[in-house]
């Protein structure tokens, strides 16, 4: 049985109350899918935004995630938002570990996983991010860093309801590029072998998305390999026409 897709938008540090109309065009095209929608859709936005998407969204199957949490439950942490601050403003799932935060904050393995234990405590799904850089993969060690990654980013307590696995190689992100299929393929069959290996028959069942420079020309192609349940979508899901036309090659 083949795990139900999840297409999830990132809107990074995009969003303000003018771009509420557009999230209310994503969420009325969504729901216009809803009888027979064989897909789950959500956007993460910035954290600013949460509470007023959530209203915006409202009685639509579309759910809003926030972009990031801090590892902790609370305190001194002048800036973060802790995953309590999220779930209480609404949002029910947080991207963790964007190779945005690594690049930018320093953020490890170590981080990830306390910021994904913080989003379960919460009960908010976390969203992992892992994948190489473009000079990792020339060297032959993609799958190497991935596996290092995915070992030190997902806590034991990872579950195919709490969890949800992106790969984006940073390479494709944001640039155009994406790796060929078989690669694609190769990397995602590789991962589901990792996580049956360390959890079992659930192994199967997590939702592994792939992410960078996804488009609608692209996405059908995509989501044809067997081995990828949907999409981390950044730059094509600031456009609702662009988001739903990649919804509808699900
Ligand atoms: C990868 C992706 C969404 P984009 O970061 O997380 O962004 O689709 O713009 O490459």
């Amino acid at each position: 049985d083949r795990v139900r897709p999840l297409i999830a938008g990132n809107w990074k540090m995009n969003g303000t109350a003018a771009e509420l109309p557009e999230l209310k065009r994503i969420a009325d095209g969504v729901d216009g899918t809803r009888s027979s929608s064989p897909y789950d859709a959500l956007i993460c936005v910035p954290a600013t935004l949460i509470d007023r998407a959530i209203k915006t969204v409202v009685g639509s199957p579309l759910a809003i995630g926030g972009q990031d949490c801090h590892g902790a439950e609370s305190g001194a942490h002048t800036g973060d938002v802790s995953a309590a601050m999220l779930a209480d403003a609404g949002a029910t799932h947080v991207i963790v570990g964007h190779s945005e935060r690594r690049a930018d904050h320093g953020e490890t393995d170590i981080d990830v996983m306390d910021k994904t234990l913080a989003a379960h405590a919460q009960g908010l799904t976390a969203i992992v991010c892992v994948g190489e850089t473009r000079q990792e993969r020339e060297d032959g060690q993609a799958m190497d860093v991935v596996d290092t990654q995915l070992a030190g980013s997902l806590p034991k307590d990872a579950a195919p309801g709490n969890t949800v696995v992106a790969y984006e190689p940073v390479w494709a992100i944001g640039t155009g590029l994406t790796p060929s299929l078989l690669d694609i393929e190769a990397m995602h069959d590789h991962m589901r072998q990792r996580l049956r290996e360390r959890f079992g028959p659930a192994g199967a069942r997590f939702r592994l998305l792939y992410g960078g420079s996804v488009k609608p020309a692209n996405a059908g192609e995509i989501f044809g390999i067997s081995s990828v349940d949907g999409a981390l979508v950044g730059g094509a899901s600031l456009k609702s026409d662009d988001f739903l036309a990649i919804c509808a090659t699900v």
